[in-house]
């Protein structure tokens, strides 16, 4: 079949998967070549799906181009944490990994997955095998394939919670890549002689059309926004377990400024099915898209536009026809919020849970605010996992009763036991953005902390410092913060300045509206206090910010991704 295909159609990346030999092209080449940091194009491509990117420092850019320099590269790697459960061990590997190979720091994305930034080429492989021999890797965790596969974030809090962590586990495991092409290049596995003998059968030699992303979650809880999902879980729990799944698809946030037809777009529900067929429905999804996924165009290559140029009636029946059988009608459910619950709560084992506010997911010693020190040292004096939210948090689980002090005693030790936090600053996301995202146009992670300390100042002349508001900031449209989810959105437009968006709402099921465009600092504080003001003066009882905006129409709801405009 692929030997029939018009290349010129094609996007350059279907190119590359296809002629790389299962992902393996000439990365072990690239990796040896002594001349420079970087590796070659197609290669830059392809260490997507080992779970690396090429970067530069954003913030040497003109200064390394002054002293005709090539720019300082280094690789992000992600590593792969379906439902973003780990052992204290793991985490103190990827402490001692940061320290030795990275920049010193560890990023809890917004995926439940750790990166590391700063890694030079001649590190790459040391990393990848310091990670392996604690029995972690980054395969699929970027590129065109399933991602981490994102999950309530705490298996600890019931036992039908850890049922569907499992399934998350299960689904991630069932939709890796089949090539061996990671372990030959990172970990010295003998090379496949014939490598055209192997076979993807789920992904082919070309893999997706695009990258792949699959939540699940347990209502009331919208921890994981799973309808900025590709495809999503809903459980649906009846006379206390778990009776199946509501199937929800054809989410993403992605969307590029100057193209209207591109959007973020909400998963619609399409039916429900039994535990035992949610990998099957997993995977007929993945093959629905991997057959009929735009490869022209990657800016429109998502299931969100297949789904919407081809209609959802048609959507549902390709995957029946995929299934073999029909999904039923789907089941009630309800959510009340999205983002995480902070603090200390009791398990039905009656174990403990703290979840952590990490602001912007990094993990650093600052400013007399020791957390990587504070973690380290819980890693080492506690048994119980560590667990990666889908929100940049963190929470420390299954500790017993005798523990949960001495964790307490740890933070307090280090200053990281905060005062009050905001509901504001409790409910933020900033994406990586600068100095090391290459596709920012305004910083995000280093400049949001600031800014929320200032709509703080406002809140709390109006009595609103705990009013809990969910307030996300990114660094370009393509949502990594899931921007266009929050009751307050910023997306950056270039260096200080940022479109802000309003109307999203607090449990993740309506898409958010473009309020003012290229806002500076104090525009957009300008824009806020009157609104804020209002909000205090004259919301109706337990009206939430994002519902408050709608009603008094500061802006119209968006109804549907289509209809979003940037
Ligand atoms: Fe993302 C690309 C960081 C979650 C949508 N994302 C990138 C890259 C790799 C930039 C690049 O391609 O060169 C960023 C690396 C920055 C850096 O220096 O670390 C990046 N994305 C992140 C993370 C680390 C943000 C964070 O601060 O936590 C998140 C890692 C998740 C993970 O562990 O897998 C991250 N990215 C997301 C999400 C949110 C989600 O998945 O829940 C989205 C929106 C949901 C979606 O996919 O629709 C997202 N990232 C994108 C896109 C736009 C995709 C699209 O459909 O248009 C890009 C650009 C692209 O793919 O071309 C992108
Ligand atoms: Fe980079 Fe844009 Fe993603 Fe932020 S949203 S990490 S700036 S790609």
């Amino acid at each position: 079949m692929s030997d029939n295909i018009n290349w010129n159609e094609l996007s350059e990346t279907e190119r590359i998967k296809y002629e790389s030999n299962y992902l393996r092209g000439t990365l072990a080449e690239s990796l040896a070549d002594p001349i420079t940091g970087s590796i070659a194009y197609a290669d830059t491509q392809l260490s997507k799906f080992h779970g690396m990117y090429q970067q530069a420092d954003r913030d040497l850019e003109k200064e390394r181009k002054r002293q005709k320099l090539e720019p300082a590269y280094s690789f992000l790697i992600r590593v792969r944490i379906p439902g973003g459960v780990v052992t204290p061990k793991q985490w103190l590997q990827m402490d001692w990994i940061s320290e030795q190979y990275a920049n010193k720091t560890l990023k809890l994305t917004t995926r439940q997955a750790f990166q590391l930034h700063g890694v030079i080429k001649t590190n790459l492989k040391k990393t990848i095998q310091a990670m392996n021999a604690e029995l972690m890797d980054t395969i699929a965790a970027c590129g065109d394939v399933n991602r981490n596969v994102m999950n309530h974030p705490n298996p600890a809090e019931s036992g039908l919670h850890a049922e569907v962590y499992e399934t998350a586990r299960r689904i991630s495991e069932h939709l890796l890549p089949a090539t061996r092409a990671y372990h030959e290049i990172w970990l010295d596995e003998k090379l496949i002689a014939d490598s055209k003998q192997e076979v993807e059968p789920i992904y082919g030699d070309r893999y997706l059309p695009r990258k792949f992303k699959i939540g699940v979650v347990i209502p009331p809880y919208n921890d994981s926004d799973i309808f900025s999902q590709d495809l999503g879980f809903i459980a649906i729990v009846e006379n206390g377990q778990i009776a199946g799944y509501n199937v929800v698809a054809g989410g993403g946030m992605g969307t590029t400024f100057g193209m209207p037809e591109t959007y973020p777009r909400l998963a619609e529900v399409i039916g429900f099915c039994l535990p035992e067929q949610v990998i099957d429905v997993a995977e007929k999804v993945v093959l629905v898209q991997r057959d009929n996924g735009n490869r022209q165009n990657r800016k429109l290559s998502r299931l969100k536009y297949t789904i919407d140029n081809r209609g959802i009636g048609w959507f549902k029946n390709e995957l029946h026809k995929y299934l073999g059988f029909e999904l039923p009608e789907a089941r009630p459910f309800h959510f009340t919020r999205n983002g995480d619950r902070l603090g200390w709560k009791q398990g039905t084992d009656s174990k403990w849970s703290l979840t952590l506010f990490v602001e912007g997911g990094r993990v650093a010693d600052r400013n007399n605010f020791n957390l990587k020190s504070a973690l380290r040292e819980t890693a080492q004096q506690i048994d119980g996992q560590f667990i990666l939210t889908g929100n940049q948090n963190l929470i420390i689980a299954n500790v017993t009763a005798s523990d949960k002090k001495k964790v307490s005693e740890i933070l307090k030790k280090h200053g990281v036991l905060p005062g009050e936090l905001s509901g504001l600053r409790q409910n933020s996301i900033a994406c990586v953005a600068l100095n090391t995202c290459g596709l920012a146009f305004a910083e995000a992670e280093r400049y949001l902390p600031s800014l929320v300390t200032k709509i703080e100042a406002i809140l709390n002349e109006h009595g609103l410092y705990k009013e809990e508001i969910v307030i996300r900031m990114t660094g370009c449209p393509n949502g990594c913060g899931r921007p266009y989810l929050a009751e307050i959105g910023f997306v950056g437009k270039s260096e200080g300045h940022y479109n802000l968006y309003l109307g999203g709402n607090f449990n993740g099921t309506r898409l958010n509206t473009l309020y003012k465009e290229t806002l500076t600092e104090n525009e957009i504080l300008a824009e806020l206090t009157p609104i804020i003001a209002d909000y205090a003066h004259n919301r109706t009882d337990n009206e939430k910010f994002g519902d408050f905006v709608i009603r008094k129409q500061y802006v119209k709801a968006t109804l549907k991704g289509s209809d979003f405009k940037h």
